[in-house]
């Protein structure tokens, strides 16, 4: 034994180390995930986001975010191994001031209708349940209404690619010259153009990664999963759910981030379900229960409106709704699917 201790610590010095003490956890036998479930109560948070805006102005914060820690990676400013998120507050009359920065982006509108964000030189008003995408290396400033017009505080979920970036070395970030970058397109212009079941003649898919529709309004997407459910049929695990795409390719509307919306009924017990990306989830509307577990360990999320909770790769998860549910989640399928590397699996009871 000890000359195997005296050879580890004479390899060490030549930054070498033996394989065969660590390579069943290299290597395992299926994922052991250090990420953990989690669980955070919007009225429970949504006081110290507000403090935070009487306490940084979104000028000096350049963005005024609390980020969603899981709380196995704390430090690390990720709510999975390759995702991060975060709670973002817009106050009236402030500009989160313009830049751009190789990481996607996602924004997921939770509260307040008086906020927009401008995306190569295009502005949309954002509302909740909106999906809106901020591309890789897309200048992108929010802005929101001054309160004698009626501005609100205005909060949505942040999504990006951070960590992911991080293990690539591949971030790249500059700030506009100024505020607010010049508008070129009017409002509903990339909507009007890709958005309506048409694509212009020219447009060529092919050479980019990101769905060229950057805000896909809620009122379209809860319009058709009620279509759905009344036609159904509803599955035994998800309900009715649908993953947003780019309407040129057919593909996710995102290269690193899927993302989905799904609508629980009233009273759907969910069967169990376990898959290997690590999923953050967004509460729209309704009530209900998520039960995960992971071998003897059980994790019960009783949800309302605009709750969120992170789901673990390789953890076991069903749904029970008390009213119709509706979720909106996302997560790095994109970069397992295109590696092959996703699993999942539909279990029974
Ligand atoms: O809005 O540009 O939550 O750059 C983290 C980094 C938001 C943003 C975040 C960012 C942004």
């Amino acid at each position: 034994m000890n000359d195997r201790l005296n050879y580890y610590q004479d390899i060490a010095t030549l930054q070498l180390a033996p394989l065969w003490e660590s390579l069943h956890t290299l290597v395992p036998k299926e994922p052991a995930p250090a990420v953990q479930p989690h669980f955070w109560h919007y009225d429970t948070l949504r006081p110290h986001l507000m403090r935070a805006g009487s306490l940084i102005t979104a000028a000096e914060a350049v963005r005024r975010v609390l980020v969603l820690e899981n709380p196995a990676l704390t430090g690390k400013a990720s709510i999975t191994q390759s995702l991060y998120a975060g709670l973002q507050l817009i106050m009236p009359g402030e500009i989160a001031p313009s830049h751009r920065h190789t990481q996607s982006a996602l924004r997921f509108i939770v509260e307040g209708s008086t906020a927009w964000t401008a995306v190569n030189g295009e502005r949309t008003q954002m509302h909740p349940g909106d999906f809106i995408i901020t591309p890789s290396w897309t200048f992108h400033d929010h802005g929101n209404r001054i309160e004698a017009e009626g501005g609100v505080p205005v909060v949505w979920l942040d999504g990006l690619d951070i960590p992911m970036l991080r293990f690539f070395d591949a971030g790249f970030a500059e700030n506009y010259p100024e505020a607010e970058q010049p508008l070129t397109r009017a409002e509903g212009d990339s909507f009007a153009r890709y958005g309506a079941n048409m694509l212009p003649l020219e447009y060529d898919a092919s050479y980019r990664s990101t769905s060229p529709i950057f805000n896909y309004p809620y009122a379209r997407t809860r319009e058709a999963l009620e279509t759905l459910r009344r036609n159904g049929p509803v599955d035994d695990w998800h309900g009715v759910k649908m993953r947003y795409v780019n309407p040129a390719t057919g593909g996710w509307a995102m290269p690193t981030i899927g993302t989905f919306m799904q609508l629980l009924p009233a009273g759907f017990k969910g069967k169990p379900y376990r898959n290997t990306d690590g999923t953050v989830v967004s509460v729209v509307e309704g009530r209900g229960t998520a039960i995960v577990t992971r071998g003897d360990r059980t994790w019960r999320f009783p949800f309302g409106p605009r709750d969120h909770f992170v789901l673990p790769s390789w953890h076991t998860v069903r749904f029970e709704a008390e009213d119709d549910v509706v979720l909106f989640s996302f997560s790095d399928r994109p970069v397992q699917q295109a590696l092959g590397i996703h699993r999942e699996q539909r279990l029974e009871a």
